[in-house]
């Protein structure tokens, strides 16, 4: 079992992010290089940075295709592991969005809060973000502010759909701490994990080079997720139990075949 230090712990508690020691092998990451290619193909009329649920093997309730080596990623007992050391033994794999944002035009996601957007009661998540190319600051890796999760509140945002942007909804400028911008920086195979008040965001990437990337999204069995205020989507056990009894195992899990499950 892969352990987070305690400092590990404590630093992803004080910054609300976590750059892991994890990096997954060589042979792992092209088995995702080729199913990165492969969802960009099956869903043509998608911003490859806009691939949500897309561990949902099939077609997922979004209209998306989904791929099944994004569920055994996230179902991976190394990353799971990574994620048990911060929101503890009982957890739910909810979700998975795939950020690729290609050479020269890769759309910027502006400073947001996950929470602001997740009908999860009470909000906690941990994202285990996964750098599937090289993510550096010229092709737009992932930035956060460093410390912004701690009020465990969240910051006003505003809509604005801008040209070139991945949301729609962002924080307002005046609440962005720009001394404590950090970017994350991270080779190709490694994990970071973000709380879910955490403030993050990226710049486009008008590089020569892909920055790919995996969200995956777990909540502790102490909280659910309030679906009549959420797009469908189908939820996995992965440990322990739920302790709320108000999250359905079943949906979408019987549309799949026995062996997407
Ligand atoms: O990949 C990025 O640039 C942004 C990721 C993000 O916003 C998220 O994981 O919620």
């Amino acid at each position: 079992m892969l352990k987070l230090s305690p400092s590990d712990v404590e630093t992803y508690n004080r910054q609300g992010f976590l750059i892991t020691g994890h990096k997954i092998g060589a042979d792992r990451l092209s088995t995702l290089h080729r199913a990165v290619e492969s969802v960009i193909e099956a869903n043509p009329d998608v911003r490859p940075e806009r691939l949500v649920n897309i561990h949902q093997p099939g077609r997922n309730p979004q209209g998306l295709v989904g791929d099944r080596r994004f569920l055994d990623i996230a179902r991976e007992p190394d990353i799971v592991d990574l994620v048990n050391d911060v929101i503890g033994p009982d957890i739910i794999l909810w979700g998975a969005q795939l950020f690729c944002k290609p050479a020269g035009d890769g759309m910027a996601v502006p400073w947001h809060q996950d929470g602001y957007y997740w009908p999860i009661r009470p909000l906690a998540n941990c994202t285990a973000w996964l750098a599937l190319d090289a993510c550096t600051v010229g092709n737009g890796c992932l930035r956060v502010i460093s410390g912004s999760h701690r009020e465990r509140r969240l910051f006003s945002h505003l809509r604005e759909a801008r040209e070139g942007q991945v949301l729609d909804l962002e924080v307002k400028p005046e609440e962005i701490d720009e001394t404590s911008i950090v970017d994350v920086e991270l080779e190709a195979g490694q994990v970071a994990l973000l709380d879910v008040f955490l403030v993050h965001g990226s710049n486009p990437n008008r590089s020569a080079n892909r920055r790919a990337a995996l969200a995956m999204r777990y909540i502790p069995g102490t909280s659910y997720i309030d679906m009549e205020l959420f797009s469908p989507r189908a939820l996995w056990l992965l440990r322990g139990k739920d302790h709320t009894g108000r999250n359905d195992f079943d949906v979408f899990h019987r549309e799949l075949t026995r062996e997407e499950i």
